[in-house]
């Protein structure tokens, strides 16, 4: 027999890293400590076999059949979003209406679930025009300075953003032999701490092997198949973070994550599909899960329209009212997942106002959505989120465990995908066709708080 080639490195790691998580899996298995969300999880994580999505409840499905077999309650929106922002075509906007084809219906209604007090969801809230709105904003300009995204932490990101480098590769304006094409790194090569890049990241294809989303933020979020790396200064261990943690912690020391020397060069459509998320208005600070009260970015004014068109669309409809009027969009995340990214479980308990409810926006791919209780303990419901819905937690559902364990291959809208009347949306096609993006939004301040005015922007 001859031998066997060589693996290469990339190969190497990537047979270490299933090997892992094969054996964590297994362990999960035998193991009877496992939490019902942890079971939840590990269902969806699987890919051989792949998960039966048949479980998830889809709002998408005829609703007599939806009211008829699961645990949903259909009511009445309480004002039509439209009415607040014909902007975005939100689906009764009968301009937007003309333009589309196949929408037949207006978006009157939302949904509740018996198990989960305080989750409203609104499916197919968006017409296509709109969510290809909303995707190039979250692409093209939120993704810009000053609002951060995990990429600041060891690269010099310009000013102008990444997409527009991407952009300027993507229609010939810059050849990729260019160097000013590529994003420095910020750590010089003497600097020897670990970055996000040396593990997981530097495969140099784009194709991250089955990461955690928010693999920047390990404190954040809990990743089954990586070890601790012992080169890199410990975050957690100068902020023991844990889901009991009390929310919103005074006198956390804000200490950033070293620039690692490691991470790749790469072309910017490479480098952009690293990004995993980047934050808004108030930025986050993930390693404390506290936000930086002094550092408040412009908030981009459509996004408070639409949000507050949405909390005074919902007032009232179920049983935790919150007036629009008290409402102000000061924090977002716009979360960009990949076809093998997750995000598991946790409860976002770092603003000071609990009682306002969370705007949640989906494009591109469907993802399973794991909805939880108060603890790990509660079985979650999983939740198919297609393009163009959106959820509202509010009430206790605002503070209840929920995580993405899977985003769901082949299901990116035909709407989404190139089209030949519009050539400058094949660049964010052309994006989409491995991605999932969300963009949520929330209220950091009890109302008429002196500092909740947010600064609007026109972006
Ligand atoms: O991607 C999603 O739908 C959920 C995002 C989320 O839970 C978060 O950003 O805290």
């Amino acid at each position: 027999m001859p031998d066997p080639q060589p693996l290469s490195n990339r190969q190497r790691k990537i047979r270490e890293r299933q090997a892992e998580l094969n054996r964590e899996l297994a362990a999960a298995k035998r193991s009877n400590s496992r939490t019902p969300f942890r079971e939840a999880e590990l269902q969806y994580l699987s890919r051989h076999p792949a998960p039966d999505y048949s479980e998830a409840l889809d709002f998408r499905q005829p609703v007599e059949t939806l009211l008829r077999d699961t645990k949903i309650k259909q009511v009445p929106l309480r004002r039509r979003m439209c009415e607040f922002s014909g902007l975005f075509g939100v689906k009764g906007d009968s301009r937007a209406q003309e333009q589309e084809q196949g929408q037949d219906h207006l978006t009157e209604y939302a949904y509740l679930h018996e198990d989960h007090p305080g989750l409203i969801y609104i499916p197919a809230a968006f017409t296509p025009s709109a969510q290809r709105t909303l995707i190039k904003a979250c692409l093209k300009e939120y993704s810009r300075h000053p609002n951060k995204s995990n990429l600041d932490t060891h690269y010099i990101v310009p000013n102008s953003g990444i997409w527009d480098l991407h952009e300027n590769v993507f229609t010939g304006k810059q050849p990729l032999d260019d160097p000013k094409v590529y994003v420095p790194r910020k750590a010089t090569a003497d600097q020897h701490a670990g970055g996000y890049g040396s593990d997981d990241d530097d495969d140099n294809d784009g194709n991250n092997d089955d990461t955690d989303h928010h693999s920047e933020h390990k404190t954040t979020h809990e990743q089954p198949n990586k070890k601790p790396k012992p080169s890199r200064p410990s975050v957690r261990s100068l902020v023991p973070i844990t889901d009991e943690t009390p929310t919103v912690p005074d006198n956390v020391p804000k200490v950033d994550p070293e620039p690692s020397a490691q991470v790749p060069i790469l072309p910017p459509g490479q480098l952009l599909r690293k990004m995993r998320w980047i934050t808004l208005g108030y930025q986050y600070h993930w390693p404390s899960k506290t936000y930086h009260f002094d550092q408040n970015a412009p908030f981009p004014q459509e996004l408070s329209v639409l949000s507050k068109a949405v909390v005074d669309a919902v007032d009232g409809v179920g049983p935790y009212p919150y007036a629009a009027d008290d409402f102000v969009a000061e924090a977002g995340v716009v979360n960009y997942y990949q076809l093998k990214d997750r995000l598991m479980g946790h409860v976002d308990r770092s603003e000071l106002n609990k009682d306002a409810p969370l705007v949640s926006f989906s494009f591109g791919h469907s993802c399973i959505y794991l909805l939880g209780g108060p603890t790990r303990e509660r079985s979650p419901t999983p939740i198919l989120l297609q393009s163009g819905d959106i959820l509202v937690m509010t009430g206790p559902c605002r503070s209840a465990f929920h995580g993405v364990p899977r985003i769901i291959e082949d299901t990116i809208p035909e709407y989404l995908r190139s089209r030949p009347e519009e050539p400058e949306w094949d660049i964010y096609a052309d994006y989409l066709v491995e991605a999932r993006i969300n963009l949520n939004i929330r209220q950091v301040y009890p109302p008429n708080h002196l500092s909740s005015q947010p600064t609007p922007s026109s972006s």
